[in-house]
């Protein structure tokens, strides 16, 4: 079962001694430290890895207080944050993860505890403009508000997180944000010895970074603009932890990564990877399994994105989830009480379609620029920028100017043809919702909505480096 123990500093200084504690590190490429920001914060005692509770909201209304809450993420300091909480679970940071099922409906009702307005947007998730919570979708305080999730898409890995226009970023950095879990009875089924036991060896990773204040807070200027970067925290955590540790059973492990930094890329001299350059297999891109496991060693994700990965863990062995050359998670494989001799990796996963090149199909290009704008307009609440129309398969063009970004496409999963012309990764030819633009190389996807989103409710697209988004990189549009 799940631990409802939050943010307590249980393994003792005698227990650090037998992890190894930062060594191992590689050395390639520079650190991602920005000139002007401190050392990040070393923890003297290393907290075992924090898994939110998981919620079953399967066919049934499951109410989240959205609250201002308290963690102990640093030594002997409290830290203010939001938090998504339930009945029985108060979080001091993100939220539970959402247990949801394809074909079954997860009515979700966000209740507004704070005091200022927010909004409840389920990244990921193909589902009505009316219930993807996206900023016309506002959530008073004091008020609450349902959506209603028709699950109707494969397995896959999706998360939650406010959308109140020109306040994303500040909401995201204070703690909200929560994975959702679609699981698919026949993938289940096809699979049956892919790891699911959540918490053991199906593990849920939110990678994120944080500067802190000397009393503990969370830094973040909302005055300031973090220009063409974006925030970069000093600190970068998993589950809201520094440096955590996860005894797992042996054998293979699956991870559920979501980059959910405001804007941080973990992509070149950055990328993930593990201490021990020990392969491992991406299973999942942000729509669900990839066609085959990809071996790789070294894993780029941008702001938004979500990939599953697997790697196997030999009895007692332990290393280091590294982003870069900065450990951020720690494993150890002494969990003897889980037998997960069970668990394999499959060679073929799930029958993803190939991105065939696509002739007369309706065509729309986005520029996204520095100057905060796409297609040089900057989000307007009153405009509708687009208007698709439902089932049919458009082809987008996405490019930037220069910097790099992600964009995000709300309401469906895309596949991606090529960048600038050429193949992309075999970890990128899966369902996709976020890809990385990579300076002015164009990305080009296939993208078909099956929902409606009407001019009450449209759906976004958008840079989802949030200090950009939150400065008007962001179009609406509307599927009829
Ligand atoms: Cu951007």
């Amino acid at each position: 079962m799940i631990s409802r123990r939050n943010f307590v500093k249980n393994i003792s200084l005698g227990t650090v001694s037998l992890i190894v504690l930062g060594c191992g590190g590689k050395s390639k490429g520079k650190t991602s430290i920005g000139a002007n920001q401190a050392i990040p914060n070393t923890p003297t005692t290393r907290d075992k890895l924090f898994v939110p509770p998981l919620i079953d909201t399967r066919n049934t209304t499951t109410d989240l207080w959205v609250r201002v809450s308290e963690a102990s993420i640093l030594d002997a300091k409290k830290t203010s944050t939001y938090s998504y909480n339930t009945a029985t679970d108060t979080l001091g940071l993100l939220g539970p993860t959402l247990l949801m099922e394809r074909n079954m409906t997860s009515s979700l009702n966000f209740i507004n505890e704070l005091d200022v307005e927010t909004t409840a947007h389920q990244h990921g998730l193909h589902v009505s403009g009316n219930n993807d919570g996206g900023p016309q979708s506002k959530i008073l305080p004091g008020e609450s508000r349902t959506n209603i999730l028709e699950i109707d898409q494969p397995a896959g890995t999706h998360w939650y997180h406010p959308h109140p226009h020109g306040k994303t970023g500040e909401q995201v950095i204070k703690g909200l944000a929560g994975l959702i879990v679609i699981q698919d009875p026949e993938e289940i089924n096809l699979l049956p010895n892919l790891p699911r036991h959540y918490g053991i060896n199906d593990l849920p990773i939110i990678i994120q970074d944080k500067t802190f204040s000397d009393d503990g807070a969370i830094q973040y200027n909302t005055q300031k603009s973090y220009g063409k970067r974006g925030y970069l925290g000093d600190n970068i955590l998993v589950n809201g932890q520094i440096q955590p540790i996860v005894s797992t059973p042996s054998g293979w492990i699956r991870f559920r990564i979501l980059n959910g930094s405001n804007a941080r890329f973990y992509e070149r001299g950055d990328s993930l990877s593990f201490s021990n350059q020990q392969p491992f297999y991406v299973i999942a891109s942000d729509g669900g399994l990839l066609s085959n496991p990809v071996s790789t060693t070294s894993l780029p994700i941008g702001p938004g994105e979500r990939y599953e990965i697997m790697v196997n863990i030999n009895q007692n062995q332990q290393f280091d989830l590294m982003a870069g050359d900065r450990i951020i998670l720690s494993l150890i494989a002494d969990l003897s009480t889980y037998d997960n001799s069970q668990s394999i990796l499959p060679t073929v996963l799930a029958n993803v379609p190939q991105a065939l090149n696509q002739k007369n199909n309706v065509t729309r290009t986005f520029e996204l620029s520095e100057k905060m704008t796409i297609n040089g307009k900057k989000m307007d609440m009153a405009v509708i920028d687009e208007a698709v129309t439902i089932d049919t398969t458009e082809v987008w063009y996405i490019h930037g100017k220069g910097a790099r970004h992600t964009f995000h496409v709300h309401g469906c999963s895309f596949l991606i043809v090529d960048r600038n012309g050429a193949n992309v990764p075999d970890w990128e030819k899966g369902w996709k919702d976020t890809v990385i633009i990579s300076g002015k190389r164009p990305v080009k996807v296939l993208v078909k909505f099956n929902k409606i989103a009407d001019r009450n409710s449209p759906y976004m697209y958008h840079c989802h480096m949030l200090e950009h988004e939150d400065m008007g990189m962001m179009g609406q549009f509307i599927v009829t």
